[in-house]
């Protein structure tokens, strides 16, 4: 089996600047999702769901949130040689640097994955939302010959712009590739796609990020100390004297990189038909198993929301939101739009009665909150209104930031009564 051979490295993210506040107290990999999950469980799951199990997670600093989830989620048999470790930047004596890179991510971690026998290196990025087998792109990599594969996707003139873009020859092995072209280059570097790509204006190949080395050649690629990126870097040139393959894939895939696009996948589970599965007996999405009680409901008008187990609501109105768990929302309250990640744990109210602010965490009642990001354990009292949406200049207090007119109220933040955003 191939994919006994391979050892997977998931990029969990440099500084997490783009995803800030909600990278303010915990590593890119261990931000919610989707009610119930954390980033790095999408691209573990796809490696399970592979039958690859080796995995590693290298992230810019360790935080105890990422450490405990992971902890907490991946058991494997004692027999098995499975395991998800988690590598943090750290100093050593032939390094006293942070990850300056992506390769340089790889680099530093080298002495780690070469403690193991291997053949390939899965490479992966640790901000998308996707589903894929990775043993149909193993098996293109063996078969053609290749010596690196590179997971494609065939995007718009827009988003090429943001993306590696890439050509290929008729084997669809790449003949030149470059990193984020601007937008003038870009009638130079269409590619012969799909009938269905190129009437959705399809027309460029995009590198997703997700490349599959042999481990020898990744070894020599990553000896010169000053090839930082894979992308600006190790591709670019190692595509001129390695055979290097286009793995096109066609399914859904998106970067949840930034707070817009975060949130619009995470709102994008409540459509009718989510374009992000999460309901298939396949494909399934691990993450910790908490054994919460089931959601309370109580007079609420609920329309395309998600609501994840152990919560409590009586609000009035919940629309296209999603619900994280133990979340509590009080009567008479409207939400809209939004995505509340929930709370660590409950309180009882002789607790809150003992306390100074005397609000619980979630949502008080009679609130209005609409284009918003609640982040876990934030305490929303009575009578407050969140409207949130362009006509918000981007704006940042103590307990929330207004970004690209989505609002996002910090872990643990209070919002006291009365307060109107
Ligand atoms: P970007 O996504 O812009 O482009 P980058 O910011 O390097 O590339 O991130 C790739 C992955 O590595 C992300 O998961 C990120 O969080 C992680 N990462 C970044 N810096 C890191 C560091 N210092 N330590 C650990 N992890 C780090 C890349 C490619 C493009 C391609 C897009 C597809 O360079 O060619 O088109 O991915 O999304
Ligand atoms: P995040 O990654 O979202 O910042 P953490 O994973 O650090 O969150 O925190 C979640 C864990 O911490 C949960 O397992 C929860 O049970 C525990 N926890 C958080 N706050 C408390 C508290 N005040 N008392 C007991 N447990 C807590």
């Amino acid at each position: 089996m191939v994919n006994d051979k391979v050892l997977s490295i998931i990029l969990g993210g440099g500084q997490g600047s783009r995803l800030y506040p909600l990278t303010e107290s915990r590593s890119k990999p261990a931000v919610p999702i989707a009610g119930k999950y954390r980033l790095v469980d999408i691209p573990i799951s796809n490696c399970i769901n592979s039958s690859i199990k080796r995995m590693y997670v290298l992230t810019q600093f360790n935080s105890a949130s990422l450490n405990r989830h992971i902890k907490n989620t991946y058991h494997f048999s004692f027999f098995s040689s499975a395991f998800v470790d988690v590598l943090a930047a750290e100093q050593t004596i032939a390094s006293d640097k942070w990850f300056q890179g992506t390769a340089d991510a790889v680099r530093q971690s080298l002495h780690h994955f070469l403690r193991h026998e291997f053949e390939y290196a899965l490479i992966l990025s640790g901000d998308q939302l996707y589903q894929m087998d990775f043993n149909e792109m193993l098996e293109a990599h063996v078969s053609s010959g290749a010596e690196i594969s590179i997971a494609t996707q065939p995007v718009n003139a827009k988003e090429a712009t943001s993306f590696g873009i890439l050509k290929t020859n008729e084997d669809n092995f790449i003949s030149s590739f470059i990193e984020k072209p601007d937008a003038s280059l870009l009638p130079d570097w269409t590619s012969p796609v799909s009938d269905e790509m190129k009437n959705a204006g399809r027309n460029y190949l995009a590198s997703m990020g997700i490349y599959i080395f042999n481990k020898d050649l990744l070894v020599s690629l990553l000896k010169d100390p000053n090839t930082v990126d894979f992308g600006r870097e190790i591709i670019p040139e190692a595509i001129k004297n390695h055979k290097t393959l286009s793995y096109q894939f066609e399914g859904y895939w998106t970067d949840i990189g930034n707070i817009d696009s975060f949130f619009d996948a995470n709102l994008g589970l409540t459509d009718e038909i989510p374009k992000f599965n999460l309901y298939d007996n396949e494909k399934r999405i691990y993450t910790n198993a908490r054994i919460l009680p089931t959601s309370k409901i109580s007079g609420t008008l609920l329309d395309r929301t998600v609501i994840s187990e152990g919560s409590i609501i009586h609000a009035a109105k919940i629309e296209r939101s999603v619900i994280g768990i133990r979340s509590r929302i009080g009567a008479e309250s409207t939400v809209i739009n939004c995505y509340m990640m929930g709370s660590d744990r409950y309180e009882s109210l002789k607790e809150v009665e003992a306390k100074k602010i005397k609000i619980y965490m979630g949502i008080g009642e009679r609130c209005f909150i609409k284009n918003a990001i609640l982040d876990k354990n934030c305490r929303i009292g009575d009578d407050v209104r969140i409207n949130g949406g362009k006509q918000l200049a981007d704006i940042e207090t103590d307990s929330y930031l207004v970004k690209d007119g989505i609002v996002v109220v910090k872990k643990n933040a209070v919002i006291p009564s009365g307060t109107i955003i």
